[in-house]
């Protein structure tokens, strides 16, 4: 994605704008869009408009918009649940346009994006939501819902049916709760129209993202109406992903900073870092943009995708999640502040190069090494004000897929994974929800109730959830002695001494 180059005002400017249509050719140093918004299609509904979302597939769309003239690929956005009613309001309040800050260590920049050209907020209007989805002129429904929000049983790779938000779903309760009620309700109505399905395609951080959405799917159709899940199955398509740009949340202090140095009043800018990366598989049911251009790599080959795949999820986001559970407990605020210690910084190059490195495919053209080093770059800037919070939640649907999978190779591997335990352990740890000095914190993660009592016995009882761990995990001699040996350490030394000892 092109960017202005940065520049970080030494004067403020005379005035502040309110961010909308009207207002956009008036800003100065900011790009803004310059195609016609109004006319263009709403080939994409994007379920889940987090800062994500924003930083990643609408900047590539406001890309080809703004550079290569495509007419039917805007978005429409969309958010399920109650809570996303401020990105609604603020959304409404500037004709959907929002400004993505783009923070290096060399300076700031700001763009406008205008790629989200509709949105709808399925509380005020679920109906609304599942006819988007079912209009004609929909190609593709995109989302990031979370890890948690596929409802996948980690253990025998099923949908959760038993779950209370799918069996809501499955007992046709409206309106619908998770994102497969909606996409089931729009493919249903799809299929009575006698049109295609639109391709599924999932944005989330998640090994074989495409693959689990399309079984989650299924599953849910198949108690639905086989014949339904059937034509999906038939000609449905469900791309895989590796989608990756660091993304903190917004602060109050953002806000003002990019009125003050841009000028633009926004009500919800997203700031993100300079890189980003997409790596696509080329499986699409009733076409696509031209994404290419705008710089993703779209490849025809499953296998490729999961080897990036595999590179990011245990490198970048096992390492988030390494510094964020301990990181926290050791006192830190931002995740370039636990990267530059240089106890973490040990244990997080160490933990990367001898426990996952010898783990990862060989992708010709791609050295790990300097993924790795390129990493510590990425974690090390410290104008992008991580933080760990944002880390640490929903932890439930993050440890499963970042870090037991490597463990659970190193056990037939026979290989180091003490490191990768210990993050374990400090998630555990985290989830008692009650920190060093014996003061009470906030855990979010949709599984706080069964987990927290847990974790307040110790940590290692965290272990016996079936639906997030396998037998192959528990039922190893050396990992479980090694987690109940770092749950130990964490609980009488603390997480920075641990940290020491295990780095
Ligand atoms: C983070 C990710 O939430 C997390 O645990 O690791 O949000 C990470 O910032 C993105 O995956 C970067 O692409």
């Amino acid at each position: 994605v092109p960017r202005p180059a940065p520049i970080t005002p030494t004067r403020p400017q005379p005035k502040t704008l309110k961010l909308n249509s009207q207002n956009l050719s008036q800003y100065k140093n900011v790009t803004v869009p310059t195609y016609q918004r109004h006319g263009v299609k709403q080939g994409i509904v994007h379920i889940g408009v987090g800062g994500f979302h924003r930083a990643h597939l609408a900047a590539y769309v406001d890309t080809l918009l703004e550079q290569f003239n495509v007419q039917n690929w805007s978005i429409c956005g969309v958010d399920l649940q109650p809570f996303a009613a401020p990105m609604r309001d603020a959304l409404s309040s500037q004709d959907n346009l929002y400004t993505i800050i783009e923070r290096a260590a060399e300076g700031t920049s700001a763009r406008v994006c205008g790629s989200i050209t509709d949105y709808l907020f399925a509380p005020d209007s679920s109906e609304a939501v599942i006819a988007k989805m079912a209009h004609p002129d929909t190609h593709i429904v995109s989302m990031t819902v979370t890890e948690s929000g596929y409802y996948i049983n980690e253990n025998t790779h099923e949908l959760q049916t038993d779950h209370p938000d799918i069996a809501a779903d499955l007992a046709g309760q409206q309106p619908p709760r998770t994102a497969f009620g909606y996409l089931y309700a729009a493919l249903a109505r799809r299929h009575a129209a006698g049109l295609r399905p639109f391709t599924v395609m999932s944005c989330d951080n998640m090994q074989k993202n495409g693959d689990i959405s399309r079984n989650m799917l299924l599953a849910f159709a198949r108690h639905q109406n086989p014949e339904i899940a059937t034509w999906i199955s038939e000609n449905g398509a469900f791309p895989n992903s590796m989608v990756d740009r660091i993304t903190p949340r917004t602060s109050d202090e953002d806000k003002v900073n990019l009125a003050k140095n841009f000028g633009v009043e926004d009500s919800w800018p997203v700031v993100t870092e300079p890189f980003h990366q997409w790596v696509l598989e080329d499986k699409f049911v009733d076409g696509r943009p031209p994404f290419e251009k705008a710089g993703v790599q779209v490849v025809p080959d499953v296998h490729k995708v999961e080897e990036y795949e595999l590179i990011k999820l245990r490198l970048l986001n096992a390492s988030h999640s390494a510094m964020g559970y301990a990181g926290y407990l050791a006192g830190f605020t931002y995740i370039h502040e636990v990267i530059n210690n240089p106890i973490f910084r040990k244990y997080i190059f160490n933990m990367m190069q001898q426990e996952v490195k010898p783990l990862l495919p060989h992708i010709p053209g791609v050295s790990v090494d300097d993924y790795c080093n390129t990493l510590l770059g990425r974690f090390s800037n410290p104008t992008l004000k991580d933080e760990l919070p944002r880390i640490c939640l929903g932890g439930s649907g993050k440890i499963p897929q970042f870090i037991m999978p490597s463990i659970a190779e190193q056990i037939q591997a026979g290989g180091p994974l003490t490191r990768l335990t210990l993050c374990a352990a400090a998630w555990f740890r985290y989830l008692s929800g009650v920190d060093e000095q014996g003061r009470a914190f906030q855990v979010d993660d949709p599984m706080l109730g069964q987990l927290q009592p847990k974790a307040r016995e110790g940590g290692f009882e965290v272990l016996s959830v079936e639906s997030l761990f396998g037998d192959d995990l528990r039922g190893d001699a050396r990992f479980v002695a090694e987690l109940k040996k770092a749950l130990e350490s964490l609980e009488k030394e603390g997480a920075m001494a641990t940290v020491a000892k295990y780095a």
